[in-house]
């Protein structure tokens, strides 16, 4: 089976599509490695292997254990913000900051990117955010955060050493300069980062100059990438990471949103991974097009295992693109109670709630398909399409009815209902898809359509909403669509869960 989003022998881009944000990426030999944001879902810093930059296989997450990821009081889009990996005297190393109470800069490193991490070595006198690690030729390291701050550090122990000094400002008139990533490239040491905010203004600067520590000019070209001001269909490109490949050409992996719909667009599936090639002239970078398909790279495509569609929980370990929220206590989440199924117990919360009991995979499709099958005999609970606590439709089962409820913003309504006239086990199904025709500016990205597939597998729709109050421009925030099942009262037992792409 191909895998589910890139057609053979050309580069499709997201090349990891859905809420898969500020990558970063690095290079061992012929295997290349990369990690994203997470922010309130559990495991956090989702990692990724491929062999040709364009196909990505998840091989797991780096904060898998409760140890080492605390979000109890992590606000949503709150948590886990942007990672810096890199392979350094054998070992990887990952440092990432956790944006909650009693959180900061912490470190976890692993000989195995697909785990176990260490616990994490946590770096109170780092400042802020996006965190960057590079060693000098000495073997110094140096920490580089946004603001652009940087200064000495060991990854070891977490200590800093001297106060972080400005590197740069970034470009005139720029917002928020983040994401920096420093490179010894050739006779330079290159700076490169964000600016401009990760909505429609984002864009990406380089600097160089004789050292780590600088002093740095500018690039005279800068921004080498933005969207900005254009109707690209890709748009808020920014916070990018560079990679060599072993054929000596270079590649930029950056974040970037497909927005949908009228005016002014709106992008459902969160901030996405788009890989663009990069050349260089005068010692300066030039990133290509981020196209959404474009002429593979020069070598071989070696695509990965193909990605499953259907999940049957027959395994005691869920699959590394499962995520819950804040944690996955295991009192609350079982494959083992009934064989074959996945349990969840509520912990009294609905979707509305932080701790609501909930396994969801990204929407990684603008049109796309989930199902599953639910016994709601001893609770009540069903498959979602989640944005945040206030930004959420779900279709919810119980022992005597279905019914959809939409939650958006301080409204929240039960949508429809009907009387389950056979066995509280049925087969709830979302359907998102392109809005009926006649498309205008006022037209929204997606509708979402919630219902049931019936004995005889035609499909029900109990209701069918706008999903533009599902998109990030609506609810805010740093995340995207996460499609999932929940459990809201009681015990609810899902025997299988499967997701597909649509034909557009
Ligand atoms: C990330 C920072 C950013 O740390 O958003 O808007 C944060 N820019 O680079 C979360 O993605």
């Amino acid at each position: 089976m191909p895998p589910l989003h890139q057609p053979d022998g050309r580069l499709a881009n997201p090349v990891i599509p859905g809420l898969h944000p500020d990558p970063s990426v690095c290079r061992v030999g012929g295997d290349y490695y990369l990690a994203c944001s997470s922010f309130e879902y559990f495991p956090g810093v989702p990692l990724f292997h491929s062999r040709d930059l364009v196909h990505w296989t998840q091989i797991g997450n780096a904060l898998d254990r409760p140890e080492q990821l605390r979000l109890s009081d992590a606000w949503s889009s709150g948590g886990i913000y942007a990672p810096t990996l890199r392979h350094h005297d054998g070992r990887f190393w990952l440092i990432v900051t956790n944006c909650s109470k009693g959180g900061g800069n912490l470190i976890v490193t692993a000989t195995d990117p697909a785990g176990p991490w260490s616990d994490p070595v946590w770096a109170p006198e780092v400042p802020g955010i996006d965190p960057d690690l590079v060693w000098d030729e000495d073997g110094t390291c140096w920490c580089t955060v946004a603001g652009i701050l940087q200064v000495r550090f060991d990854p070891s122990t977490g200590q800093t050493y001297g106060t972080p000094h400005r590197l740069w400002s970034g470009g005139p008139g720029a917002k928020a300069p983040e994401a920096p990533h420093l490179y010894r490239i050739g006779d330079y040491w290159y700076l490169l980062i964000a600016e401009g905010g990760t909505e429609r203004g984002h864009g990406v600067s380089i600097a160089r100059g004789p050292a780590p520590t600088g002093p740095f000019e500018p690039c005279p070209t800068n921004p080498i990438l933005t969207h900005r001001g254009t109707d690209h269909p890709v748009q808020n490109t920014g916070h990018a990471d560079l990679v060599q490949a072993p054929d000596g050409s270079w590649w930029m992996v950056l974040l970037g949103v497909r927005p949908g719909g009228g005016t002014p667009g709106w992008h459902v599936l969160g901030r996405e991974t788009f890989l663009a090639p990069v050349t260089w002239v005068d010692g300066w970078p030039v990133v290509g097009e981020v196209s959404l398909e474009a002429p593979a790279p020069g070598w071989p495509l070696l695509p990965g295992p193909a990605e499953e569609r259907r999940d049957d929980f027959d395994v005691h370990e869920l699959r590394p693109s499962w995520i819950s929220l804040r944690d996955r206590p295991a009192e609350h989440y079982s494959t083992k109670e009934r064989p074959g199924w996945l349990t969840l117990r509520a912990r009294g919360g609905s979707l509305d709630e932080p701790d609501v009991v909930f396994a969801g995979r990204r929407q990684q499709h603008l049109s796309c398909q989930a199902r599953t099958l639910v016994d709601a005999a001893a609770g009540r609970g069903g498959l979602a399409v989640r944005l945040d606590e206030q930004h959420h439709y779900e279709i919810e089962a119980s022992a005597r009815e279905v019914r959809v409820i939409a939650r958006v913003g301080s409204l929240s309504t039960v949508v429809a209902s009907q009387p389950l006239s056979t066995d509280p086990v049925v087969v709830l199904c979302v359907r998102v898809t392109e809005p009926p025709a006649p498309h205008d500016a006022r037209t929204g990205p997606d509708v979402v359509s919630l219902g049931v597939e019936e004995p005889d597998g035609t499909f029900t729709a109990l209701a069918t909403l706008d999903g533009r109050y599902l998109s990030t421009e609506v609810a805010g925030g740093f995340t995207g669509r996460v499609i999932g099942m929940y459990a809201a009262e009681g015990t609810v037992h899902f025997d299988w869960f499967d997701y597909e792409p649509l034909a557009p």
